[in-house]
């Protein structure tokens, strides 16, 4: 008996030195040591063997097992280890290896146009504000010219937080407010995001960005408003680049008028661009009407105004070309990397 523990310990010490990882190692101690194991076979068939001889064969299994379970704490250690040191060979970092090229951020289209217009218009001396987008009726519509029942008011274009209070659908509320609060001489512009019920398409958007400007001083006509967006004309797009007035309606301003600019792309001649007219829409304008003077409290037999508005996700547009409004929103970078100016 004591010979064949010997050998069952001898062969499994053999058979530890080549199992090399922890599956082949625990095969082994379920053959040898488990519930079926050769060696709890041997204390299991003690039945069979001589009284006095039982306790003796007892000691040796044990002697046996302690031996085996050392081997096999010291094995699993050297296999942990092992393991270890390759997942950590797999898994290193080169930390000396070149880096990937990193790419400089830039400014958003419409960022760079707008930053442009602010340019022009505070080098000529307007001060730019801003204003509440979550705005009172009184001051998007009402004092604005705009009166109960006229369908600019319609649901279809305006959200409506409520009864009295709406997404400003333009900005020209922010000078409302201002004229309110101030004397003439006036001269600002407004700018920032506006809401109209539309749905999204190539030359629509639920929300866009105004531009709009505000001169109220003594004798001011038609004729500073004209100067004014000329030179706006020139230092957007370069010299030769000159206004049209056609005659419009709006209920801001009296008289109104829509402004052309030469298209840029082939400087008048006419191209695909401005569909062969010389001419591209990109503004409104006008006198701003007495009644909204008076409203907001200017005496307007002392003072007169003009006032205009553009939309800058259009001037942009057309300054890069661009045929979709959409992708001024989507934030795609290989369209958005394109504008480094
Ligand atoms: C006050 C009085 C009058 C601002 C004006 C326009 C004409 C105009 C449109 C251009 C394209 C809006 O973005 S757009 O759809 N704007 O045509 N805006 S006059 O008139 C004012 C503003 C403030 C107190």
């Amino acid at each position: 008996m004591r010979e064949k523990i010997n050998e069952i310990l001898e062969r499994t010490l053999e058979e530890l030195k080549s199992a090399n990882d922890s599956q082949s190692l625990d095969a082994v101690r379920v053959r040898v040591l488990g519930k079926k194991g050769e060696l709890t076979g041997i204390l299991r068939g003690m039945g069979q063997v001589a009284a006095d001889m039982r306790p003796k064969i007892g000691q040796w299994v044990n002697e046996a097992r302690e031996k085996l379970e050392e081997a096999i704490g010291e094995a699993q250690k050297k296999i942990a280890e092992r393991e270890l040191e390759k997942r950590l060979e797999n898994e290193k970092v080169d930390v000396t290896m070149p880096v990937e090229g990193r790419s400089a951020g830039s400014l958003h289209p419409m960022s760079i146009v707008l930053e442009q217009l602010l340019d022009i218009f505070t080098g000529m001396g307007f001060e730019a504000v801003e204003g509440p987008e979550v705005e009172l009726d009184h001051y998007n519509f009402e004092l604005m010219n705009i009166p109960k029942n006229h369908p600019a008011r319609d649901a279809q274009d305006t959200f409506y937080i409520d009864d009295n209070v709406v997404l400003r659908t333009h900005t020209s509320p922010v000078q409302a407010r201002i004229m309110t609060t101030r004397k003439p001489p006036i001269r600002i512009v407004s700018f920032g995001r506006v809401y109209r019920a539309d749905e999204a398409d190539a030359t629509h958007s639920p929300v866009f960005h105004q531009l709009e400007g505000l001169v109220i001083d003594e004798d001011i006509s038609m004729g500073d408003l004209k100067g004014t967006l000329d030179t706006f004309a020139r230092r957007l797009y370069g010299e030769g680049v000159t206004t049209r007035f056609r005659p419009s309606f709006f209920p801001f301003t009296e008289p109104s008028a829509e402004v052309d600019l030469t298209c840029a792309a082939c400087r008048g001649k006419g191209c695909r661009i401005c569909k062969d007219t010389g001419w591209i829409e990109v503004l409104g304008s006008g006198m701003v009407n007495p009644k909204v003077l008076e409203m907001c409290g200017i005496d307007s037999r002392k003072y007169s105004g003009f006032a205009f508005g553009m939309g800058v996700e259009r001037l942009s547009n057309l300054k890069y070309n661009v045929p979709d409004m959409r992708y001024l929103y989507e934030n795609d970078v290989r369209f958005l990397r394109q504008f480094r100016g």
